[in-house]
Parts: C-alpha cells; structure tokens; sequence
C-alpha cells in the first residue's frame, strides 16, 4: 500500500488535512483507530472561528454549517452576580459559530468518501518507520498487520496518539502545565439560557453556559481533577449549574441529561512540530485548557500551513515551507497558549489562592469588562487571530 501523505487520525486536523491535498492534487491515506461511528458521535468542541468556517467555505464543506450553525455576535462574562456584554463584532468586525465538533466530523468524512477519499476505520497505526528516508506507517486492521508506505507522515492522531511519541526525546522540547481543576461538561435537551455565551466566574467555581441549538444547550461546570462522574448525579449538577449562574433573566431550564463527561485541563506544547518525514499537527502537538475554545481552531491552523507547504514541495519542487511549519504555527500555538491560560486564570476558583491574588482577580474582571481597549484584547483573540501570511 502506498501514498503520498500517510494521516494517522481522522479527527478535525487529519480530515481537513486530507480535503486540502486533495483540492491540490495530492494524494492521502487516512488511518482510523475508531469506527466511524465513534468517531461521529464524540461530543467536543462547539466553537468555530471566522477563519475556520471561512477554511470550511473555501473547501466547499460549509453548506451545512451554514444553514444550521450559530452565529454570535457577543459573549457575557459574569461575576459577581452580574453579566457583562463583550460585544465581539462592534469590536472586531468578526462573528464565532456555534456548529458541534461531532457535526463538522459528520460534515468533513461524508464529503471526503463521497469525493473518493480513502479513511480506513478501526485501523491502528501501530509504528511508524523509516522517517528519516522513506516512510511508513505499520497498522493493524481486522486483526491483520499492514505497512501504508509514504513520502511524509502526518501525526494528526490527538494527544494520546502514537505520533508525537515515535519523534526522539532528544529531538523535542515538551512545555506543559496542569491546572489543579477540570471540567464536567453535560448535553442537556433544553433549551439555551440565553441567546449568547455566558463565561461564569464564582466562588463555588467556574460555570459556562454554551448550546449546540435552540433546543440543546452544553454546560459545563469546573470540578476537581480527581472528581468522579458517579459523584455528580444530574440533580448535584442542576443545583451547581443555578447557584453558580444565579439571577438572570430567563430562567435556566433543566432537561433530559443526553450526555456527560469530565475532562482534564492542561496546557501544553512540543517543539519542533517536526522530526523528519513526520509533521505533528493539532492536539498531537498541543492541548489548550477549552476556556478558550482554541484547540479545533488550532488544529485547523496548522493544517492550512502543512497543506500549503506540501502543496509547494510536489508542485515546486520546494521544502522552504516545510522547513518554516513548526516556526509558523507555534507562533500562533503560543499566542493562543495565553490567550487560552489567561481566559483560564482568570475565570476559575483557585483554592490556593491568596487573599491578595483574589483580590487581582477580581480587578482583572472589572478591567476587562470596563475598558473598551481591554475587551477589544479579549474580542480580537476570541474571535481569531488573522491567519500567518504564507
Ligand atoms: P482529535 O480530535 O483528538 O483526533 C485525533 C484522532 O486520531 C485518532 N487516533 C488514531 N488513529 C489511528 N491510529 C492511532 N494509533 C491513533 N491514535 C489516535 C483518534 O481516534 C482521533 O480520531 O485531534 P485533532 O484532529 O488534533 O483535533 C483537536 C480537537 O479535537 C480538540 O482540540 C478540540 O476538541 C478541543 N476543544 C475545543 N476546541 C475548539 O476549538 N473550540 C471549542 O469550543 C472546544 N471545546 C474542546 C472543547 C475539547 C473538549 N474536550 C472533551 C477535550 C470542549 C471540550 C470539553
Ligand atoms: C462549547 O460550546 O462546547 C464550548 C464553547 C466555548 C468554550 C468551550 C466549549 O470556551
């Protein structure tokens, strides 16, 4: 078996990876450990930047998003009792979406199949070969153990992936940081307390209130690392959801609980995103905390610049945006690093915390929902980051 570019993961960066080499000609394999099913089903992000609905538009997968994705204008940060509108287009001239991550997979994997793109599901990459002269990527698949031959290895395969690991420790720096906090994030059939985002920060701790339509909203609520699920029965949930959010002005409807999950916060990062013939791109190079909702966005940052830089190699001939994929993209990786451990910083309870760091909090809160240079600071990282000329 052989390609020109092996993708190990057909999550957000291996899929658009794979609809970008195709639009230019250049042929992919993608290697699936889960069923496509799995795959569809996985509940995640929800938060789309103007330049990654603009990435899907360009690719012509944007039809759906189109019709049923949630245009927001403005998000609210609340705190002491009280909401602050961020009014992100008046600042910035740009919009987010709201189009679940399990849709845009939906979106991206009938479209490549449809086009003759080829993603072999329930197959394991198990090793990767030769990466310094030609590659190839061992899988196993229905119990049988096949080499995918290729000139370059796409590491696409998340942050428990089999990619970021072959590369030689010697090789990379690892920059990483845990927060002694996590998220339990719910699906409820109900509908959105509020037309907008609303980024809680309380003393019980960080709540944020999210939707995936007018009839499902997301909510998450920030918990301890070593919380168990079985501890946070739907009604323990419900009751931290209202004394967190407290008086609004509609009021927060409980529905039927559909799906629940906890998820640990880190940040982290791994230079060069390179080693070789192998290109880390996505969670495979780096976690953001989801205070943010940068990692999807990310993800399909660094793609635009592999494709690109691919794209050069087979048609020119040229490896001068191969050798600058790292450089270029962990420009933006570290930009959105603090964007992501500032928004993080700043909204959820630290039990550690002084009495004076509170305090700092607290103005950090006032200032930035007081000073129109403060929240356009906020608006232009939330919203995206122009893409890096290339
Ligand atoms: P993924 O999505 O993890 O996909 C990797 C794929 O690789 C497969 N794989 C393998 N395949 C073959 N062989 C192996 N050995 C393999 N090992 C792994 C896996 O099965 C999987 O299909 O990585 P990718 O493509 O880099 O995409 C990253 C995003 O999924 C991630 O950053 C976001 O979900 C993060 N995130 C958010 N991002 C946003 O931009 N906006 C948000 O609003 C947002 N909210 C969130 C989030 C992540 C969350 N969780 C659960 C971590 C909210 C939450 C709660
Ligand atoms: C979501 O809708 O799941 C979401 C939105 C914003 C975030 C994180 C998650 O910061």
């Amino acid at each position: 078996m052989r390609t020109q570019v092996g993708i190990v993961g057909a999550g957000p960066a291996g899929l658009l990876l794979a609809h970008l080499l195709r639009l230019d000609g250049i042929e992919s394999v993608i290697l699936e450990n889960r069923s496509r099913q799995y795959v569809i089903e996985r509940v995640r992000a929800g938060l789309l930047e103007q330049g990654t609905v603009d990435l899907m538009t360009e690719l012509g997968l944007a039809d759906r998003l189109h019709r049923e994705g949630l245009v927001h204008h403005g998000l609210a940060l609340r705190f002491g009792g009280k909401s602050h509108r961020i009014p992100l287009t008046d600042l910035t001239g740009k919009v987010v979406t709201i189009y679940g991550q399990n849709e845009v997979m939906k979106d991206l994997i009938d479209a490549h199949l449809d086009a003759g793109g080829e993603i072999l599901f329930e197959a394991e990459a198990e090793a990767l070969t030769n990466l310094e002269t030609t590659p190839g990527i061992r899988f196993r698949r229905n119990g049988e153990e096949t080499v995918l031959a290729c000139d370059f290895v796409a590491g696409c395969d998340g942050f428990h992936g089999m990619c970021r690991p072959a590369i030689p420790d010697s090789a990379l720096t690892v920059y990483d940081r845990e927060y002694p906090f996590a998220w339990i994030g719910i699906l409820s059939e109900s509908p959105p307390v509020s037309d907008e985002l609303i980024y809680v920060h309380h003393e019980r701790g960080f709540a944020l209130f999210t939707m995936r339509s007018p009839m499902l909203s997301r909510l998450y609520l920030q918990c301890t690392p070593d919380d168990d699920i079985a501890d946070w029965p739907d009604a323990r949930i419900w009751e931290e959801l209202h004394l967190r959010l407290g008086h609004v002005d509609s009021e927060l409807i409980e529905g039927n609980v559909t799906q629940k999950a906890i998820t640990p916060m880190r940040s982290f990062v791994v230079a060069p995103m390179r080693y070789a013939r192998l290109f880390i791109a996505g969670d495979a190079a780096h976690i953001v905390p989801p205070t943010g909702a940068k990692g999807l966005n990310l993800a399909a940052a660094d793609v635009r610049v592999l494709a690109r830089a691919f794209g050069e190699h087979y048609r020119h001939g040229r490896s001068d945006l191969l050798d600058r994929y790292s450089e270029i993209c962990l420009r933006r990786v570290w930009k959105s690093q603090r964007f992501s451990w500032w928004m993080t910083s700043m909204l959820h309870r630290f039990d550690d915390q002084s009495r004076f760091d509170r305090q700092v909090q607290l103005a950090e809160l006032d200032y930035v929902t007081g000073s129109r240079a403060a929240m356009t600071a906020l608006a232009e990282n939330y919203v995206g980051l122009p893409f890096e000329e290339l």
